[in-house]
C-alpha cells in the first residue's frame, strides 16, 4: 500500500474525479514523483474525512499527518519532500503563486461555474445529487439550469477573464516558465474540472490557453487526458 492517501471527490462512477482542488494535488504529487493511493469520496461522506478536521476534499494523509486545503497540502509536500522537484521554485515564487490560487478560486472557477454547474447533478451518486442541488441553488439563488442559461454570452465573458492568462502564455510555455509547477496545476485544475463534467467547448484551438491546456493534459503520461471526462 502506498504511504500517502488522497481523498478525492468522485461522481456516480468511481473514476469520474472532478474536483479542481483535488486535481491540483494529483498533479503536485506526480510532480514530486510520489506514489499515492486515491480514495474516492462523495460530497455527503462527511464522517469519512472528519478525522482531518474538514468537510471538504482534498485530504492528504501521510503517515501521522492529515492535511486539508490544497495550498496547505502543496506547502506540506514542499516542506516534507525538499529533495524532490520543487513545486514552487523558491520562497518568492511560492508567495507569488498564492495569487494564482486566489484568482483561480475567485475569478476563473466562478466564470466556469456559470458554464458547467448544471451539467454536474446527473453525474453524481444518488446520495449526493439532492445535497449538491440544494447547497448550490441556495448559493446562486435560482435553479442551476436557470443560472447556466445563455451559455454563449457567458463564453464571451470567460474569454475576457482569460485575457491575462492568454497574454502570459504567448510569452512562455507555462505560467511557471519553461516547465510546469504549482501555479500551472492550480489553474489547470479548473479546466480539468470543466472537462470532467461538461461537453462544452471552452477554448478555440488557436488560443494559447488551448495549447497550454493540451500540454498540461499530456503531462505524466497523459494522466489528465486519460481521466474520465469529455473531449476538449
Ligand atoms: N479551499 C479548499 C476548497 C476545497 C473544496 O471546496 N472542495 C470541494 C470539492 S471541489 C468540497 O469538498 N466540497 C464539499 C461540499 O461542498 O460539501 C481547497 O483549496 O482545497
Amino acid at each position: 500500500m502506498a504511504a500517502i492517501r488522497l481523498y478525492e471527490l468522485a461522481g456516480a462512477e468511481e473514476d469520474r474525479r472532478f474536483s479542481p482542488y483535488c486535481w491540483r494535488i494529483v498533479m503536485a504529487l506526480k510532480h514530486k514523483g510520489l506514489d499515492f493511493e486515491s480514495v474516492p469520496w462523495r460530497f455527503t461522506e462527511k464522517d469519512t474525512i472528519a478525522f482531518a478536521g474538514t468537510d471538504k476534499v482534498p485530504v492528504l494523509v501521510d503517515g501521522e499527518a492529515a492535511v486539508h486545503d490544497s495550498p496547505a497540502i502543496a506547502a506540506y509536500l514542499e516542506k516534507t519532500y525538499p529533495d524532490r522537484p520543487s513545486l514552487f521554485g523558491g520562497k518568492e515564487a511560492e508567495a507569488l503563486s498564492r495569487f494564482f490560487v486566489d484568482w483561480t478560486d475567485l475569478v476563473l472557477q466562478g466564470a466556469l461555474f456559470r458554464l458547467v454547474v448544471a451539467d454536474i447533478p446527473p453525474l453524481l451518486a444518488p446520495i449526493d445529487e439532492a445535497y449538491f442541488r440544494r447547497s448550490r441553488e441556495a448559493r446562486v439563488g435560482t435553479t442551476l439550469e436557470e443560472f447556466c442559461c445563455g451559455r454563449e454570452a457567458k463564453l464571451d465573458a470567460l474569454g475576457q477573464t482569460l485575457a491575462p492568462l492568454r497574454r502570459t502564455l504567448t510569452h512562455q510555455p507555462f505560467l511557471s516558465g519553461r516547465t510546469p509547477a504549482w501555479a500551472d496545476y492550480t489553474v489547470f485544475g479548473a479546466f480539468q474540472w470543466a472537462r470532467c463534467v461538461s461537453p462544452i467547448k471552452l477554448l478555440a484551438e488557436n488560443d494559447p490557453v488551448y495549447r497550454w491546456r493540451e500540454s498540461m493534459l499530456g503531462l505524466y503520461d497523459g494522466l489528465a487526458a486519460k481521466a474520465k471526462g469529455y473531449p476538449v
